[in-house]
């Protein structure tokens, strides 16, 4: 049980989330409550709305997703929803992704939460080829599912850095409830669907010009090699290994820049859907956090 509470949500240091008015400036500022000095995040991993939409399992899939974000909220009151990707299978869907969109945020919005989120390998993967209505327009970007996400207030994620390889690269700190300091929280575009399934070097370059602080928290959608060792001899490992690790492409350099750089505790990433394991490696937690 105690497992089983700990994959799903994170319980990093800090202060009560400040709810998200407007994209700039104070409104992004996450604040760990002064009281209990916590700060709860709720992380959900691929969700798959539209997956087999025009099956009966599909939509029920879907509403079963729901159920289960609905009551997780109930039952944890998060200052904080992280969204690990393949929120949607986007090779599903005939043309109204920005509707999953839509029900895949339905009860953080009904929770009044703010969000962030990465994209995975499915969220704008292009309709089958031989799909009655491929080539048509139909599939939607990543830009179009973020211009879509941002027009709601609790709405976080960025474009950070645009030239970057992905669309999801941003960072967020979170506020300590006493002093100036503040706990870091990353996102990186792992790629996948119309882009190669890597977090590149060029987003590793970013990562490390950005200045360290405390240790906080990295998030992306496909594990980084490094799971593939992790699990095989890393330490102090618990959580459900059901499915193998098929990492990113290649190694470029995040995992030995997240050792350098120290302000980075813990990974969470999604993909291998029967997994929810955590191991130690180097110092750093890489987990999981299996199927919503
Ligand atoms: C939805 O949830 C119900 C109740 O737990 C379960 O019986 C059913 O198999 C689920 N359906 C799908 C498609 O996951
Ligand atoms: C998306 O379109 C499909 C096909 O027309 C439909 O079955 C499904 O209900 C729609 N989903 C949403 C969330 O609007
Ligand atoms: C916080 O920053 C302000 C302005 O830079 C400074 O005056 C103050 O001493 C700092 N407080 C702490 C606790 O470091
Ligand atoms: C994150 C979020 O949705 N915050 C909203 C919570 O409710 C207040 C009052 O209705 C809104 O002003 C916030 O934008």
């Amino acid at each position: 049980m105690m497992c089983r509470v700990l994959l799903l949500l994170l319980v990093v240091l800090v202060a009560r989330a400040s709810l998200a008015t407007t994209q700039s400036g104070d409104a992004r500022q996450l604040r760990f409550r002064a009281d209990t000095r916590t700060f709860k995040i709720v992380q959900f991993t691929d969700q798959h709305y539209g997956e087999g939409e025009d099956v009966a399992w599909g939509r029920q899939q879907d509403i079963n997703s729901t159920r289960v974000m609905r009551s997780v909220l109930h039952h944890e009151t998060p200052d904080l929803v992280v969204y690990t990707g393949d929120q949607l299978t986007g090779n599903n869907i005939h043309d109204n992704a920005t509707s999953y969109w839509r029900e895949l945020l339905a009860p953080t919005l009904a929770a009044n939460l703010s969000w962030a989120f990465v994209f995975g390998n499915h969220d704008d993967m292009p309709l089958q080829p031989g799909h009655p209505q491929h080539g048509l327009g139909s599939d939607t970007s990543r830009a179009q599912l973020l211009a879509f996400d941002n027009q709601f207030p609790g709405s976080l994620s960025f474009d950070e850095n645009p030239a970057l390889p992905g669309v999801t690269n941003f960072h967020l700190n979170i506020k300590h409830s006493t002093g100036n300091g503040s706990t870091p929280l990353f996102f990186f575009d792992s790629g996948g669907g119309t882009l190669p399934e890597v977090v590149h070097e060029a987003q590793v370059d970013w990562y490390r010009s950005l200045p360290s602080t405390s240790p906080g928290i990295a998030f992306m959608h496909i594990p980084l090699q490094q799971y593939t060792t992790a699990i095989a001899s890393g330490e102090g490992c618990f959580g459900m290994h059901h499915d193998d690790v098929t990492p990113q492409a290649r190694d470029t350099g995040l995992f030995r820049a997240f050792v350098d750089k120290s302000d980075v505790q813990a990974v969470f990433v999604g993909h291998n859907h029967g997994n929810d394991w955590c191991c130690s490696l180097s110092g750093l937690w890489l987990c999981y956090g299996r199927h919503t």
